[in-house]
């Protein structure tokens, strides 16, 4: 009997988490959806979290320090979204949000608890900030509206990266030769800015790399802190499954496709190592992403299908 117990909190301990909540963090509207509310998260990074089994939990990005605190210690996981370079500029409220998310998750995991956090595009871009504290990583690129394979460096992705060492060579091989990774981004951080960055390198290892843009700049495209959950794409992994606008470069072909499910199924299964929950289930039912309704946006943003918006 006593070894039966110890038997099933031993099993308990490796899956205590097999209902994740991944907050993911709002930014101020763009122009165009502006008249719908003061801010929003594009639905496609919902149903990312969605997919590979997780529940969504919007952060408002001007939240005051207390409830930011409530909603850190009981999600399971924080993406930061794509948007505009903009939110980044120095003095926003988003970036001092982004630096403050980044040092609580960073003081998390060194007190022994797994908290992942993952940046896409303006996201990655917001990790290096966060990072470094330093605005002048970025170099202007606009690689904008292009699908390419990733350049992967270091040796083969599966020996050097956390996020690939589980992949299978079918996955590796999509992204090493196909057009899948949408890139639309005005800056980037350069591979050899990166590289001279002692706070980079030592925070962050680059996986990928990628050439092009209007000012054909060599720039990380993928990233993986050493000694963190913590995982940033340039591109945007989201796109291929969920946003659909005619006039973008997404690849939604079953190789795409099979990219998206890939890092979804990595950032949510790295999120159910996560044993923080809400206090109640009051409470976690009030910041589920299920209180608000998306709208129906391509008519005036053709970039996303659905937003949800906030005020
Ligand atoms: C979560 O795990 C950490 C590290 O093992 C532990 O200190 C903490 O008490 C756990 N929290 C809960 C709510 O189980
Ligand atoms: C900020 O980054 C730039 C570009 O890499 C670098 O030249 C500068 O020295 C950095 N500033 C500080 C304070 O580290
Ligand atoms: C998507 O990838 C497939 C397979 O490599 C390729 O044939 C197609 O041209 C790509 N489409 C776009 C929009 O990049
Ligand atoms: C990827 O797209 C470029 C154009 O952007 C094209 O030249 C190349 O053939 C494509 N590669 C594949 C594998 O589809
Ligand atoms: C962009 O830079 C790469 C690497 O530095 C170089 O090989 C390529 O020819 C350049 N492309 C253009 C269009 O200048
Ligand atoms: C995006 O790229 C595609 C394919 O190269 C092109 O057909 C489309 O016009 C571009 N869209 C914009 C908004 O530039
Ligand atoms: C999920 O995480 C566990 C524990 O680190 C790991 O053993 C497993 O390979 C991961 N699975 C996937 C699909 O990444
Ligand atoms: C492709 C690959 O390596 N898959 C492995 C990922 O991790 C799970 C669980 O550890 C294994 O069962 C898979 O074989």
């Amino acid at each position: 009997m006593k070894i039966l117990i110890l038997f099933f909190l031993f099993c308990y301990s490796f899956q205590n988490q097999l209902r994740p909540i991944i907050g993911i963090l709002t930014q101020p509207s763009l122009q165009e959806i502006e008249p719908y509310g003061e801010q929003y998260i594009a639905s496609s990074y919902v149903k990312f979290v969605e997919s590979g089994g997780a529940r969504a939990a919007p952060i408002k990005y001007n939240l005051e320090k207390t409830e930011l605190d409530k909603l850190l210690n009981s999600v399971n996981g924080i993406l930061f979204a794509g948007g505009d370079y903009r939110n980044l500029n120095p003095g926003t409220k988003y970036s001092e949000t982004i630096e403050y998310i980044f040092d609580f998750v960073i003081d998390k995991n060194n007190k022994g608890i797994h908290l992942p956090l993952q940046g896409t595009c303006m996201g990655f871009e917001a990790l290096c900030l966060a990072a470094t504290k330093n605005h002048s990583v970025f170099s202007r690129v606009n690689m904008e509206n292009i699908s390419v394979p990733l350049d992967f460096i270091g040796g083969d992705p599966k020996k050097i990266s956390k996020l690939f060492k589980n992949a299978s060579y079918e996955i590796i091989d999509i992204l090493k030769f196909k057009n899948v990774t949408l890139n639309n981004h005005v800056n980037c951080v350069e591979f050899d800015v990166f590289e001279k960055n002692s706070q980079l390198t030592t925070m962050f290892h680059p996986i990928s790399i990628n050439t092009g843009g209007l000012y054909n700049l060599t720039f990380v495209s993928t990233m993986e802190a050493w000694d963190y959950p913590i995982t940033g794409t340039q591109w945007h992994p989201e796109k291929n499954v969920f946003e659909w606008n005619p006039n973008e470069d997404i690849n939604h072909s079953k190789y795409a496709i099979l990219i998206t499910q890939f890092i979804s199924n990595y950032f949510i299964n790295e999120s159910r190592k996560n044993n923080q929950s809400f206090p109640n289930q009051e409470e976690e039912e009030k910041a589920l992403i299920y209180n608000y309704t998306p709208l129906y946006s391509a008519s005036f943003i053709p970039d996303f299908e659905q937003v949800y918006v906030f005020n």
